[in-house]
């Protein structure tokens, strides 16, 4: 029996179980009896690896298919009415001859298998920021990654009563077919199909599909922003904390940079910080005319390579319980996990991510996929803020965007003002990453992180940004600045030590945000003096000459990215607003 009698739920349900014609039917509703069970089954079909339960309790290994290990921006679609509303940067696709096209693949797709229904909240369950979804999957690994990332449960749908707003999920595994792969989002319709993937992003419907592409196209409709952002806090030694939203592209630190560790000075003095989000913030105005966020997730779905007990051991420790690590290296001698960057010791007796026997002695073939992740639970998190499940949210003080930028960008800089704020976000650029399928390591406009993941046209998200700002008063608006973590010297060396000593960063941004500090008037906005940013503690790692490197502005570049940045706002045509076409004529005019 459904635990709805909800009509709208139960109408396409309904019709979409007739179209996949699963053999059996089960809700799921979040409990330990049943999460343990479905663990049990798919250990059972081979589905995960239980692994030491000593070590590592709760904890469970799943591999995908060698051609499944990513996002695929390529395959990826909004299909809105028109090729118009999705806009230049996104794909499109008629929505009737999508549901066609994909209702034929998804026909009779679940023969043989189990339809599971999740009913989940993005977001605490009741808070006024959040909204509910439905996810139909053939996935066990899908149920037990939702149930981890999300709110799963009955309530969900006692707090949804009657109401229509809902967001539609369907996904079908079918059979990994690359070339039969879709992920489409049907904005107007609050409904996405995924078909032929088993992967993270692909399939676990609640994260980029429904609480960026289509919430930021609700957001858009209902006055409200979600954003690829980390929220953390920052703790002073007064024990007052101050808010900051960051938006980076996929792997490129906001995991990291949400759950950093003071260096030690800062300890000593009494810093603290604490995550609210790594991944996806929902932001709305307060009744005090202040901006607030929320982290929709419940869970964190991180990069694995990389993390270990020195660059990230709050996010390390978050995972040695109840976890689901994906494209990992399997450690046979103890039954753990191993991936490159977790220490110096690559395991000899192991699988590596496909399930090939590996000896840790070759670096030609990697023990763990270089996008292999890591979904756990928040709660797990020993720096998980005390507002993380405050309804209201916390409010924000910063905007920061950044991305990967060998040159050009500095370490950091501030915008005039809002306006100014939202064209430094939409001329972001970063090299790519391992966390979509393609080439590694292409620069390419990536505005606000948002390019894989805003469900319209970009240009309208821009003015949506703009207009957001007109409703704030300044004082109360969040300041807006660009950070660059990742600037590299002639040597091809990272110029900056970054992770935990990016706190220096923000206490300088945080600073700005209270009027406590100078700043220096450039072409591109307010640059800190070297000497305001604190260096104590690394003088031998940083020099006050590197540092002014880092800081500079070099004009010939600038002008050659601002030629870049007509360019690509060119795709737009006349949807650009009419504020960021003003903010480029002034760069142009500053950097000639
Ligand atoms: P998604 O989950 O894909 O959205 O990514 P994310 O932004 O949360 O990425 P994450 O924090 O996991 O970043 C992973 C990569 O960034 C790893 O390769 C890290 O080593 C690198 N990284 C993170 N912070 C820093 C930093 O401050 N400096 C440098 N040099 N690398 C960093
Ligand atoms: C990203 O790629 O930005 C991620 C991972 O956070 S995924 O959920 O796969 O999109
Ligand atoms: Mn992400």
């Amino acid at each position: 029996m459904a635990p709805t009698t909800n009509k709208s739920i139960l109408e396409w349900l309904d019709d979409k179980i007739k179209l996949v014609n699963p053999d059996k039917v089960v809700w799921i509703d979040g409990s330990n009896e049943q999460i343990e069970q479905l663990r049990a089954e798919a250990c059972k079909t081979g589905e995960m690896i239980k692994l030491n339960d000593e070590l590592l309790p709760d904890c469970y290994l799943h591999r995908t298919a060698e051609n499944d290990v990513a996002r695929v921006e390529g395959r990826t679609f909004i299909c809105a009415p028109t090729k118009e509303e999705a806009g230049p940067t996104n794909n499109w696709m008629d929505p009737a001859q999508a549901y066609e096209m994909l209702y034929s693949i998804a026909k009779d797709s679940y023969k043989g298998r189990t339809a599971y229904i999740i009913p989940y909240s993005m977001g605490p369950v009741g808070s006024q920021f959040s909204k509910a979804g439905i996810e139909m999957t053939d996935s066990i690994y899908v149920v037990l990654n939702m149930c981890i990332m999300t709110r799963v449960g009955f309530n969900v749908l006692d707090c949804l009563g009657d109401s229509n707003d809902w967001v539609r999920g369907l996904h079908c595994k079918c059979d990994i077919d690359a070339e039969k792969r879709y992920i489409c989002q049907f904005p107007q319709d609050n409904t996405i199909i995924s078909v032929n993937s088993g992967y993270g992003g692909n399939v676990l419907l609640g994260k980029k599909c429904f609480a960026l592409r289509i919430a930021s196209y609700q957001g858009r409709n209902e006055g409200w922003q979600a954003e690829h952002m980390l929220i953390l806090g920052v703790e002073n030694p007064k024990g007052e904390v101050k808010y900051i939203c960051a938006a980076f592209p996929s792997a490129c630190g906001k995991t990291n940079l949400a759950m950093l560790i003071p260096p030690e000075g800062y300890k000593a003095k009494g810093y603290k910080v604490w995550t609210v989000g790594d991944d996806i913030a929902w932001i709305r105005k307060g009744e005090d005319g202040r901006l607030y966020a929320i982290n929709p997730e419940n869970g964190f779905f991180g990069v694995a390579p990389g993390t270990n007990m020195k660059s990230n051991p709050n996010a390390l420790l978050t995972t040695k319980k109840g976890t689901i690590f994906t494209n990992v290296c399997h450690n046979l001698d103890n039954n753990t996990v191993w991936w490159e960057g977790l220490d110096k010791n690559p395991p000899e007796n192991a699988k590596e991510w496909t399930g090939k026997p590996w000896n840790g002695k070759t670096d030609e073939i990697k023990g763990a996929h270089p996008n292999s992740r890591f979904t756990a639970p928040a709660k797990n998190c020993p720096c998980i803020s005390s507002e993380f499940e405050n309804p209201q949210g916390v409010p924000i003080s910063a905007f920061v965007f950044g991305g990967r930028r060998a040159k050009l960008a500095p370490l950091v800089y501030q915008s005039r003002n809002w306006n100014h704020g939202v064209f430094v976000g939409s001329i972001m650029a970063s090299e790519t990453t391992a966390a979509a399928s393609g080439a590694v390591g292409v620069v390419r406009r990536d505005p606000m992180a948002m390019l894989p993941f805003c469900g319209y046209n970009m240009a309208d998200y821009w003015q949506h940004w703009i207009d957001i700002g007109k409703t704030l008063d300044s004082d109360k608006a969040p300041k807006i600045f660009n950070v660059n973590w990742f600037r590299k010297d002639e040597d091809g060396n990272f110029m900056w030590p970054g992770f935990g000593d990016n706190l220096r960063v923000l206490e300088w941004i945080l600073k700005r945000c209270e009027g406590a500090v100078d700043a220096k008037e450039t072409e591109i906005g307010f640059v800190p003096y070297a000497q305001d940013i604190n260096l104590e503690g690394i003088e031998d790692e940083v020099t006050v000459d590197s540092l002014n490197a880092m800081l500079g502005v070099e004009k010939e570049l600038w002008a050659e990215d601002a030629k870049s940045i007509e360019e690509f706002y060119a795709k737009f045509g006349d949807r650009i607003p009419a504020e960021l076409s003003a903010e480029l004529e002034t760069l142009k005019n500053n950097v000639k």
